[in-house]
């Protein structure tokens, strides 16, 4: 309950920021980037997002925190833009974010207020929002889509969902869960999961982003098995934008 009324307080004392990490391309190009939200007390110790955001979605408060990634992201995209890296930045949704009457249209008033191309932003929802309502989540995907966003399934491969629901949605991109590419690629199951998600993705069209990579050994193995965009340690660590900024000046 504390946490909850100090998370409360959090977005309006500056507490909140983002932090962001790249998805790179098989020749480790920057194909995109995630925002991801970080809380660091006055007192200066940080409260992990595992703890806040089941916090921030059991007490409602990450919709309105939700809509403040959103705009952060789109203030974020025009300052990549002007560094010279238009990058299709993602951002988490939540289900219950995902699921408010006014999402698109807040959604779309947010676009026209900061002129981002609809185009340039991917919405991570996890598969939890695939199993339950789902009637209700494709007809939003589909006016999403409508407005040029892109949904992505993050997590993929941890959920309870039918595998009959990917050719169904207006989907764009999974994300493989980053306990399957821990695994990979010594662990002969784990691999076996990653190498099934990378050929049915392939057939289906759809973008992969693999998460949590950590090594060149799976790195090699991505690359060797279809065409990921890779995210992970490998290349850097969830970092505030000016670091970003830096970091893409130092590439070659
Ligand atoms: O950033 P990682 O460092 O620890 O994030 C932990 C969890 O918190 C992940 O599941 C991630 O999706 C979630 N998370 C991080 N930032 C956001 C956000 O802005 N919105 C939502 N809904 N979840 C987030
Ligand atoms: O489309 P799907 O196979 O997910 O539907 C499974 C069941 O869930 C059906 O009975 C359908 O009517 C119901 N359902 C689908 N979408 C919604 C929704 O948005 N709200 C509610 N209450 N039920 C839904
Ligand atoms: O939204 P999602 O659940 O996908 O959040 C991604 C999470 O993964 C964040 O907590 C982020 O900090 C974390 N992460 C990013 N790269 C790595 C990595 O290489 N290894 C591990 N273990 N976690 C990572
Ligand atoms: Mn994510
Ligand atoms: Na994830």
């Amino acid at each position: 309950l504390t946490l909850e009324r100090d998370l409360g307080l959090a977005l309006d004392h500056g507490e909140l920021s983002l932090h962001l990490q790249l998805q790179v391309d098989g020749a480790r190009r920057p194909s995109g980037a995630e925002l991801l939200m970080r809380w660091r007390r006055k007192d200066g110790s940080s409260v992990p997002p595992d703890q806040f955001i089941p916090v921030a979605e059991s007490s409602g408060l990450i919709v309105p925190l939700g809509e403040w990634v959103l705009r952060e992201a789109c203030l974020a995209w025009h300052v990549l833009a002007r560094a010279g890296h238009p990058l299709p930045l993602s951002v988490n949704v939540s289900p219950m974010q995902f699921r408010q009457p006014d999402f698109v249209a807040r959604v779309e008033s947010i676009l026209q207020e900061t002129g981002v191309p609809p185009g340039q932003l991917v919405f991570e929802i996890t598969e939890g929002l695939l199993v339950d309502r789902r009637d209700r989540t494709i007809e939003r995907m589909h006016e999403l889509a409508a407005l040029g966003i892109r949904v992505s399934v993050d997590d993929f491969g941890t959920g309870y969902s039918s595998l009959a629901y990917l050719t169904r949605m207006p989907l764009y991109e999974l994300k493989i869960d980053k306990s399957f590419i821990r695994d990979t690629p010594h662990d002969k199951d784990g691999t076996a999961i990653v190498q099934s998600i990378l050929s049915m993705a392939g057939h289906l069209g759809l973008r992969v982003v693999a998460e949590g990579v950590e090594t060149e050994a799976q790195a090699g193995y991505l690359a060797r098995h279809g065409n990921a965009s890779m995210q992970g340690y490998l290349f850097h660590r969830p970092m505030p934008l000016d670091d970003l900024l830096a970091h893409l000046r130092g590439l070659p």
